[in-house]
């Protein structure tokens, strides 16, 4: 066994094994790991695999962006899988209805961080790439095994930024799978390599970081690996600050000039964002058109009925009777998975009404809501307790005191409190109530 002292402490150490025949499984398998790989002939040591074929790089400097990158990549895959579990809610997950703009936060939040991270990996990938030509490329298989293992956390990381941003900036032709999908399976990817790649580099860190005695750093130094540390890091790699500092400002900017997307008092401001929130029909932006969903006729046929089936039987309502029910008006956000929102002021038939109205219990009932649109990945929704039975809960038929625009889903759509944009169906022609 090679001494913990004795191995350059960016590489990995297996952890003593117990006795028994796990232990010699385990042993066998450290053995295997730590046999030395045979180096490449010298001739191949070309190009940027030469001896002093970069300037200094700082450890310190690696350490500081990968904190503040952990960070962020940490607050963006919680949001990101709220996210996902609120649209595609399993069994055991509960999301409340309030406070009404809880998603709206999370989700600015989560395209946020993903944004302000941009900067931040381009610096550090910056601060680490002459390391992509260390020689030998790997001298055990555990040193392959990690090398491999940062290789597929870069890969994800560059992955779930760029498919992020095409799909805040609506550009799907680049992507040849469904967004949600890969950004979702890669964002585990990324997390499970995040999370190797942490727990063999948290001793670097804390060396660089000077949280650790000096005899310790002394020791990194004489490592047979040329990383610098602590202060006389700062000395060997005077633009650290820089490049810290260069990295800080861009991401400070891009969120400056995005998140007033949904932080309505920096909307003015917002010049990168893709959206603005006051900008469409009725003050609020518009995703699907109904010329997109191909709904321009049937929404506007003066024939249209809403039709609601529940245990007692199926019930047709066209406008007319729509607005004969008793009307409430509530004030709700419109929070785009894209990270965009913007605030309404909604009115119609409560959901739980039209429940009661075919014989349901709202406090029970599920209820699937249908688009006239035929198609399309968001033509209907789910409402389940505790959000059917929510007087908050709308068919709404006007927006501001107005009709609704046909691009807000005129003749009636859904809106519900603390729910993601993509489940506020538009052009709402069918509800199907049952009850668990
Ligand atoms: N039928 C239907 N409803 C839909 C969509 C859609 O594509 N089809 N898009 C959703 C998305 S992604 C959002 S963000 C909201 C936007 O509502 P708005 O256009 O009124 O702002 O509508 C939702 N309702
Ligand atoms: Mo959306």
């Amino acid at each position: 066994m090679v001494r913990r002292s004795d191995r350059p402490l960016n590489e990995p150490a297996l952890p003593a094994a117990p006795a028994g025949p796990a232990g010699r499984v385990r042993r066998l398998v450290t053995w295997l790991m730590e046999q030395p790989l045979p180096v490449p002939p010298e001739r191949l040591r070309r190009g940027p695999f030469r001896e002093g074929a970069f300037g200094p790089r700082s450890t310190r400097l690696t350490s500081q962006l990968g904190l503040l990158l952990g960070v962020a990549f940490g607050v963006c895959f919680v949001t990101g899988l709220l996210s996902h579990l609120i649209q595609h809610p399993p069994g055991w997950f509960w999301w409340p209805s309030r406070p009404v703009w809880l998603y709206r936060a999370t989700q600015g939040v989560h395209v946020a961080t993903g944004l302000a991270s941009i900067p931040l990996l381009g610096a550090k990938l910056w601060s680490v790439y002459p390391r992509l030509f260390t020689w030998p490329p790997a001298r055990t298989l555990l040193q392959a095994a990690e090398r491999g293992g940062v290789a597929a956390l870069v890969a994800g990381a560059l992955f779930q930024l760029t498919s992020g941003v095409f799909n805040i900036a609506r550009w799907y032709t680049p992507m040849p799978f469904f967004f949600t999908t890969g950004h979702y399976w890669v964002a585990w990817l990324t997390v499970g390599a995040l999370l190797v790649h942490v727990s063999v580099q948290l001793p670097v860190v804390r060396d660089a970081l000077g949280t650790r005695s000096e005899k310790r750093r002394t020791r990194l130094l004489d490592s047979p690996h040329p990383v610098r540390v602590g202060a006389e890091a700062g000395e060997a790699d005077p633009g650290r600050r820089h490049v810290l500092l260069g990295a800080g400002i861009a991401a400070g900017l891009i969120t400056v000039t995005t998140v007033g997307q949904t932080v309505r008092p920096l909307s003015r401001i917002a010049v990168l964002a893709p959206r603005r929130p006051t900008i469409g029909p009725q003050g609020l932006p518009v995703n699907k058109t109904a010329l997109g969903a191909g709904v321009r006729e049937s929404a506007s046929d003066p024939a249209y009925t809403l039709t609601v089936t529940g245990p007692a039987g199926p019930v047709r309502l066209d406008l007319a009777a729509l607005n004969a029910l008793p009307q409430y008006t509530v004030v709700l956000p419109i929070a785009c998975v894209e990270g965009w929102s913007a605030s309404g002021t909604w009115t119609g038939v409560r959901l739980r009404d039209l429940v009661e109205m075919v014989g349901a219990d709202p406090g029970r009932a599920h209820v699937l809501v249908e688009s006239l649109q035929a198609g399309g990945h968001y033509g209907s929704s789910t409402v389940e307790p505790p959000l059917t039975a929510d007087s908050f809960t709308l068919i709404a038929l006007r927006l501001r005191g107005e009709v609704l625009h046909l691009d807000h889903g005129y003749p009636a759509r859904l809106i519900a409190p603390n729910r993601p944009g993509v489940l506020q169906t538009k052009w709402v022609g069918r509800l199907t109530v049952r009850e668990a």
